[in-house]
């Protein structure tokens, strides 16, 4: 029997108000049914809204440090829960063992991050103008917050939000992605525990168009943050902007590594293949696009394709396998359609290309790690975001004609470059356009306390991660004292 989950409302776990159910199954084998989870609907939303605004009102005075020692409670249980939740995150969303104990460390290291940051909600104080009169700024908790994660960082992702939306004082309504319910469920299981007043953390499974959309819209919810696909979090800007909420999009990219001709080759080697086949490339900061110097080109491209076939893929649980499945059939069905895609262009694949489906394979979504070189920048396969094991390699003469291919897509997340020349790096944190730039090391790997974010359509000006997303869960008031005993006039009295 499979196990039964439910949506945390109001302070109970209850049923979907449909009484319907939707099923999660492991992507390494298919017949693995996870859990049964509450297929929810805009009424669910509704009295989750109105269990989150009830408390916020008290949660709100709580003082920030004691909201801060609830983060750290809840650090410390998932330090004892580390394991037995990166092994129920392999089961449901396939990425390997390795990979599920740093998703959930990402969770562990924001929550002491919070705990810090709570005793350091830093307001300003400044000089004023005028005479025996004070000004400052304090920060101030928003209301409720809408949470919407993807399914590829289960615990790390859900983290980077709740955390510090709760640590601010805003209590929040999430919807975590229907392919990763049972992690997220955990998570809200572990914040209880740890003393989040019941009301002011809601949880609603469900899709995206019968819970997600309802969250945007709910004149009730103040502000928005989003991980996702470009596509979708357009929509939701425009839905949350005729509200002017407040939102954060964290969404695509299309990444990419530059190596240099006097680059270290075998630490560049190391980082390509953990960029691009790490999470069997479902990262939002995946790298998808290898950008060569022609003087290594060559050389390096066959010590690639020699690497990237000894990739051994599999369950994630076997502690042996480097690569893990697909999220489902559909991403694997694009993955695929796009390989076609880059044979059609004129492209040459060296390896992968089709699904994996030796032996135990077959019973779940296996793509192999492939690699198309001669790509053209303007071909699709170097513009649009595949989420997953697909690279593309670009050929370049110089330095400045790399950046230029690296910048010339709509995305801008993460990127790389590997060299030991001094004058290119710096050259390459000035002119690369991207939210987070890597110098000799790949495109993955960010630190939960840096800020984490993109320009162009990767998002919307904010950033998670550091104190940067305190200043999104958070709202500036400005506080004038003027301790004068008569009316002063600004820009009039003193003149
Ligand atoms: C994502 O891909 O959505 O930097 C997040 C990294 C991880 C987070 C990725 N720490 O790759």
């Amino acid at each position: 029997m499979s196990k039964v989950y439910k949506n945390f409302i109001d302070g109970e776990w209850v049923d979907a108000s449909t009484g319907e159910t939707f099923e999660n199954r492991n992507p390494a084998n298919w017949d693995e049914v996870v859990g049964i989870f509450p297929r929810s609907s805009k009424e669910d939303v509704d009295r989750a809204v109105r269990a989150a605004r009830k408390a916020y009102k008290e949660w709100r005075l709580v003082p920030a440090p004691v909201r801060g020692e609830i983060m750290k409670k809840a650090g410390d249980i998932m330090v004892e829960r580390k394991e037995e939740i990166a092994r129920l995150m392999t089961r449901e969303m396939g990425k390997i063992l390795a990979e599920t104990r740093g998703d959930v460390q990402e969770g562990i290291d924001t929550a002491y991050y919070a705990f810090g940051e709570s005793r350091r909600l830093f307001g300003h104080t400044v000089p004023s103008e005028l005479p025996n009169k004070f000004n400052m700024t304090m920060r101030m908790p928003i209301g409720v917050a809408g949470l919407i994660t993807p399914w590829n960082f289960p615990m790390a992702i859900p983290s980077w939000k709740i955390f510090p939306a709760l640590t601010c004082g805003n209590t929040v309504v999430f919807k975590p992605a229907s392919d990763t319910p049972a992690t997220a469920t955990v998570l809200v299981e572990i914040l209880l525990e740890a003393g989040v007043p019941p009301q002011a953390i809601n949880l609603v499974h469900g899709t995206g168009s019968e819970v997600g959309i309802p969250i945007v819209e709910h004149p009730d919810i103040d502000l928005i943050s989003f991980t996702g696909s470009s596509k979708v979090g357009k929509i939701i800007n425009e839905k949350a902007g005729r509200q002017l909420k407040r939102v954060s999009l964290e969404l695509g990219g299309k990444n990419a590594q530059i190596v240099m001709d006097d680059a270290n080759l075998e630490l560049a080697l190391e980082g390509v293949l953990w960029g691009a086949f790490g999470t069997t490339g479902q990262r939002c900061t995946a790298t998808s696009r290898l950008i060569l110097h022609e003087k290594i080109h060559d050389k390096f491209v066959e010590m690639l394709v020699d690497a990237t076939t000894k990739l051994k893929l599999g369950n994630g649980l076997d502690e042996s396998v480097q690569v893990g499945p697909v999220i489902n059939k559909g991403q694997l069905e694009t993955i695929h359609s796009y390989v076609e895609i880059g044979k059609k262009e004129g492209a040459t694949l060296l390896c992968g290309g089709e699904p994996a489906e030796d032996g135990d394979l077959k019973k779940g979504f296996f793509y192999k790690p492939t690699i198309f070189v001669d790509v053209k920048p303007s071909m699709r396969i170097a513009q649009e975001e595949i989420f997953g094991p697909v690279l593309s390699v670009i050929k370049v003469g110089s330095l400045d004609e790399a950046i230029e291919v690296l910048n010339g897509t709509v995305y801008g997340l993460s990127s790389s470059i590997y060299t030991q020349d001094v004058n290119n790096a710096y050259k390459a944190m000035r002119d690369i356009e991207a939210g987070i730039t890597y110098i000799n090391g790949p495109t993955i790997g960010a630190e939960c306390h840096m800020p984490f974010g993109g320009v162009k359509e990767t998002g919307n000006g904010h950033r998670e991660g550091g104190w940067t997303v305190y200043e999104f869960f958070s709202e500036v008031k400005t506080v004038y004292v003027d301790f004068s005993g008569r009316l002063q006039r600004a820009q009039i009295d003193n003149r």
